[in-house]
């Protein structure tokens, strides 16, 4: 008994392992932040439980002494109260498994401060993989790649590391940093397990197989919806985007047509019905060419901050978009785009709304290497001078499908993503798996256009294939903006002909394809 005194009183608030599996809410589990739900999943799962005050303490870095007991309990084990210290059977257990090595949780039956303290990130990675998920594959360049400190990893941990990459376990922070040495919170590590045990019933022979050398996609995201005024700056981790909080965010809107013909369509009523049926983006499509802003600077710059202000009224992340189409090769004008775009960076350089789409669709006689990527490396510079976090979209050969060439060689800078364009009567499979090939390069895929029909807008409707297309995106995290809100008579235009801007809309002024695509805002 006084030996359960002694370590049962002030050092251990958490009583993580009561054989009690009913779904409690903590009042310090915020509703609806990022981890809630892997919490209370974990709760219900019998995996943890709240500290003994009731509360779960999600913010404070997570013991090695917790962790092991929790992941003993994740391997299905029963947990036991240990003697000497509540964990010492797990400790126990796991050290003797090798989940960890007797120098990195040093204890021998009287000295347990260590177990107590904060365990690194690099440990915690290693006893969950060896413990959960052993024998996971991996291609040291590929993953290693991804890791921006991995020089501050030591070799002792590469494999758990990297194999944790691998499985879509492990991810960066904002800068891609994995940091080695520092703490993880316990709604980290909650985050952690799920993914974990998520990923291991999907392994060969347990259920769904995963085929070894396309790269899986991460678990389904936990992801973000809502304005610019809930989410605030956008920025990348990995591929994935993500909030100012660092939460995965999904956006997901119209693009417009041609401002020069279907520009009443860009009116705030219009957006403001758009963001009714629950989209978060709008795409500004201001073609350069077709008698579009090349040939009246002026009109269509202003045309264009109208559509952005009205977006930005209604609380919507806003692309804009240099919409080149017959002008195929970006370098021809890619004067007047930079100063466009020093412009409207300058204008909009402390609004989190704004993205900056570069280039629409390069095609006919264009190459990445000589074109796009000089052309690419040129307006991330003139957009940094004046906006330094704004997400910049950048396009690629053969109207946006040939993201496999900026994989090979993406350009310098920050918070930078590759379009990827696909029309659902046009494009399939093959177009799809560049997005994955392109994502294990480590290459942040936006889909900025995408369509219900042909690619000459026309076609269909097909929307069977749009919804696999729509389910491959989701599975990723993959934002996009369809084309396009009008009323043209087109199969890819969302609204019937005639359909007034200036009211509120309802399902009935909706075609095929704007009824299928409003309705796919909110998944
Ligand atoms: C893209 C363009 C977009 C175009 C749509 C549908 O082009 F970015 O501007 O929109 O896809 O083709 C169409 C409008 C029509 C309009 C026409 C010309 O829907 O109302 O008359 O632009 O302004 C693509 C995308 C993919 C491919 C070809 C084109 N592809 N293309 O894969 O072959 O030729 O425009």
């Amino acid at each position: 008994m006084k030996k359960f005194l002694r370590w049962g009183i002030g050092v251990i608030f958490c009583l993580l392992f009561l054989p009690t599996a009913q779904a409690a809410l903590f009042p310090d589990v915020l509703p609806g932040s990022w981890y809630e739900e892997a919490v209370e999943e974990m709760t219900r799962e019998g995996l943890l439980t709240g500290c003994d005050d009731g509360t779960f303490q999600p913010m404070r870095e997570i013991s090695g002494a917790e962790f092991v007991a929790i992941t003993l309990r994740c391997t299905g084990q029963e947990f036991v109260l240990g003697e000497g210290h509540w964990a010492s059977e797990a400790l126990y257990y796991g050290r003797n498994a090798g989940w960890f090595d007797w120098d990195e949780l040093p204890f021998d039956g009287s000295q347990w401060e260590a177990c107590d303290r904060p365990i690194s990130r690099q440990l915690a990675v290693k006893i969950l993989m060896k413990a959960l998920l052993p024998g996971t594959e991996y291609d040291f360049n590929r993953e290693s790649q991804k890791i921006s400190d991995f020089s501050s990893l030591s070799g002792r941990y590469y494999e758990p590391v990297l194999s944790a990459y691998a499985a879509g376990i492990a991810r960066g922070d904002e800068t891609g940093a994995f940091c080695p040495e520092r703490g993880l919170t316990r709604a980290e590590a909650c985050i952690l397990f799920q993914r974990a045990l998520a990923r291991q019933e999907r392994r060969p022979g347990t259920g769904e197989e995963i085929p070894s050398q396309t790269p899986s996609p991460e678990e389904p995201l936990q992801t973000q919806q809502g304005g610019a005024a809930e989410n605030g700056w956008l920025q990348m981790k990995g591929v994935q985007l993500c909030n100012e909080a660092g939460d995965p965010i999904v956006l997901r809107g119209m693009s417009s047509h041609g401002l020069r013909w279907y520009g009443q369509f860009t009116n705030r009523q219009s957006i403001q019905n758009t963001a009714a049926f629950g989209a978060n983006v709008f795409r500004v499509a201001m073609y350069t060419g077709e008698g579009g802003y090349l040939s009246q600077q002026q009109v269509m710059r202003e045309k264009a901050y109208a559509t952005v202000d009205a977006a930005i009224q209604n609380d919507l992340y806003v692309i804009l978009d240099w919409h080149i189409l017959s002008d195929g090769n970006p370098m021809t004008h890619v004067e007047e785009a930079e100063a466009f775009f020093a412009e409207a960076a300058a204008r909009y350089a402390d609004t989190p709304n704004v993205l900056y789409e570069i280039c629409n669709e390069p095609n006919g006689n264009v190459s990445w290497a000589e074109d796009i990527k000089p052309y690419a490396q040129r307006l991330v510079s003139a957009i940094r001078a004046q906006s330094p976090k704004g997400v910049i979209l950048i396009g690629s050969p053969t109207w946006s499908q040939d993201i496999h060439l900026a994989a090979a060689d993406p350009v310098d800078g920050e918070n930078l993503m590759y379009t990827l364009h696909f029309y659902a009567g046009t494009h399939g499979q093959d177009l799809r798996n560049r997005i994955d090939s392109a994502w294990a390069a480590g290459l942040p895929v936006f889909v900025s256009e995408w369509g219900t029909s042909r690619a000459d807008g026309s076609g269909g409707v097909f929307l069977e294939e749009s919804r696999v297309w729509l389910d491959h995106l989701e599975e990723r995290g993959i934002s996009w903006c369809n084309w396009s809100l009008c009323d043209k008579h087109e199969t890819s235009a969302a609204l019937k002909p005639g359909t007034a801007p200036d009211r509120e809309w309802t399902e009935k002024d909706l075609t095929a394809s704007g009824q299928f695509v409003f309705s796919q805002f909110k998944r």
